[in-house]
């Protein structure tokens, strides 16, 4: 098995989430939280800042990881680890960069139908403050084969 270590961060000022549309690699056309690979000698707090800012040009003053989640994919070595992140307080305005397009979206109107299957088992938790981990196996057209998530009290 093969396994990367991956931060996502997702920006709620409430009402409103902020989403990027990855207009390039691995999920290009879905609505994504921010985020990406781990560097080496990067600790998961420094490489969501450094990806936040890069990928949607926010400096997030505090962020809090709420949950991990494992993705593996059917009759495939690769697993990813992804640290997700909750950012409130950031300065800043959302920029368009070379990998996402940023958007505002109200609580009640996030795209679920156009972002990854398992955004809308964890999504709702993280909306409520609450911290999660969970495990979701997809088949090779990224369909969602099963997944567990499990609400925990500490990451
Ligand atoms: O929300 C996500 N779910 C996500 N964001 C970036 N990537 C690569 C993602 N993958 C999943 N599920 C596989």
């Amino acid at each position: 098995m093969n396994k990367k270590v991956l931060i996502l961060c997702v920006v709620h000022k409430h009402p409103h989430v902020l989403l990027g549309m990855k207009k390039r690699g691995f999920g290009m056309g879905k609505w994504n939280g921010f985020g990406g690979k781990v560097e080496e000698g990067e600790t998961v707090e420094v490489a969501a800042k450094r990806e936040l800012f890069e990928e949607s040009g926010l400096e997030a003053s505090v962020l809090n990881r709420v949950g991990i989640l494992d993705f593996a994919w059917k009759d495939k070595p690769d697993e990813m680890e992804v640290h997700v992140f909750l950012a409130c307080d950031m300065k800043g305005e959302p920029m368009e960069s070379e990998e996402m397009r940023p958007e505002w979206f109200h609580v009640d109107e996030i795209p679920f139908h156009a972002m990854w299957a398992d955004d809308k088992h964890w999504m709702p938790l993280l909306l409520a403050d609450k911290k999660f981990k969970g495990r979701f196996v997809f088949d090779d057209q990224d369909q969602m084969l099963e997944h567990v998530l499990n609400e925990v009290l500490e990451i």
